[in-house]
């Protein structure tokens, strides 16, 4: 790979820990893991298994629009976008060899939104029953937003290390091809600065410096397998062979707070619908009824605290103004 130095020379060196592999079955929830987990099995049944390839995409959907990542010549991480046709895309996969070394422009089709556009292609998956829980889908549909995704992965394009937005969590199902990722511990994100690599021995020496390798994960995902990522663990993901990705985020209740947190700031006016899901979890909580909650943390309840505190006091300076004008 361009940029960090082989993948397989540096498992060697940096004791990443193996993410934990569990074969799907129905008796587990999605409590039970804590922690990043690879699933086998849990793709059992589904079409897009057996049909999905380049040339059912290049056959039926040829002309749909989709997002391009451009990569420039030696740059692994940075990248534009751009629009094209999923047909040129796929063209670009047959006429041009794999680039791992970044020697050339490389092109990498990701975060497709294809449900939006062709919601027939749903019926060739299940979206796996542990994750099914998701609290978006109790939002108002004005502010419900799409959160499934499929990426044609291209060796030598990389997405940077990063969280998923408003804290959810994800579920990656690699149809085929493989990926790499590895992952942090939430509790050493303060640690990290912009630029940052988990694949960079730098890095590492700094966010671990008790050499605490225990917070770091790591992961070859292969075909039909899928990956959970709870919401918060920073990851960093690298395509080791063309590849076909589906992957989906959602707002499991545990984070719920978190996620109503985030998602709330990003509004222009305040939503009544979200107070209400917090209360609910609030009651919920308090009567036994979920399992964990952020709440069983005395920590997370003071942020709650201050934060609420600021919430009220915009308000507070609201009603002073609006006292002010007088009627
Ligand atoms: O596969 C990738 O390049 C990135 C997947 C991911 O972490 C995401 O979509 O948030
Ligand atoms: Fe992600």
């Amino acid at each position: 790979m361009c940029q960090l130095e082989s993948i397989g020379d540096l498992v060697l060196r940096i004791q990443a820990r193996p993410v934990q592999v569990v074969d799907a079955g129905d008796d587990s929830c999605l409590e039970d893991f804590g922690e990043p987990v690879l699933f086998r099995g849990m793709q059992r049944g589904w079409p897009a298994g057996t049909s999905w390839s380049a040339d059912f995409f290049a056959e039926r959907y040829g002309d749909a629009p989709v997002p391009v990542r451009s990569y420039p010549p030696g740059s692994e991480y940075e990248f534009s976008v751009e629009r094209d046709t999923l047909g040129n895309y796929l063209n670009y996969w047959r006429e041009t060899d794999p680039d791992p070394d970044c020697a050339g422009r490389r092109l990498y089709l990701a975060e497709w939104n294809f449900t939006r556009d062709y919601p027939e292609l749903s019926d060739f998956f299940q979206i796996p029953a542990l994750f099914s829980d998701d609290w978006i889908d109790r939002l108002p549909e004005q502010v419900r937003f799409g959160r499934m995704w499929l990426f044609f992965g291209e060796p030598g394009c990389s997405t940077g290390l990063h969280t998923d937005t408003f804290s959810t969590s994800a579920w990656l199902a690699m149809i085929f091809g493989r990926k790499a990722l590895r992952l942090l511990h939430p509790s050493r994100s303060g640690a990290l600065a912009r630029g940052d690599s988990l694949w960079d021995e730098k890095t590492l020496s700094r966010i671990l410096p008790d050499g605490d390798t225990g917070l770091l994960l790591e992961v070859v995902l292969g075909p039909g397998e899928t990956l959970y990522i709870p919401g918060d663990w920073y990851h960093e993901v690298r395509n080791l062979d063309r590849n076909l990705m589906l992957t989906a985020n959602f707002a499991e209740e545990r984070r719920l707070l978190s996620f109503l947190e985030r998602f709330e700031s990003r509004l222009t006016e305040p939503l009544t619908r979200l107070r209400e899901l917090r209360n609910e979890h609030v009651r919920r909580w308090r009567e036994r009824e979920c399992r964990t909650s952020e709440l069983d943390s005395a920590e997370f309840r003071d942020r709650q605290l201050v934060w609420t505190d600021e919430v009220t006091a915009g308000l507070t300076d609201y009603r002073r103004t609006l006292t002010g004008l007088g009627h």
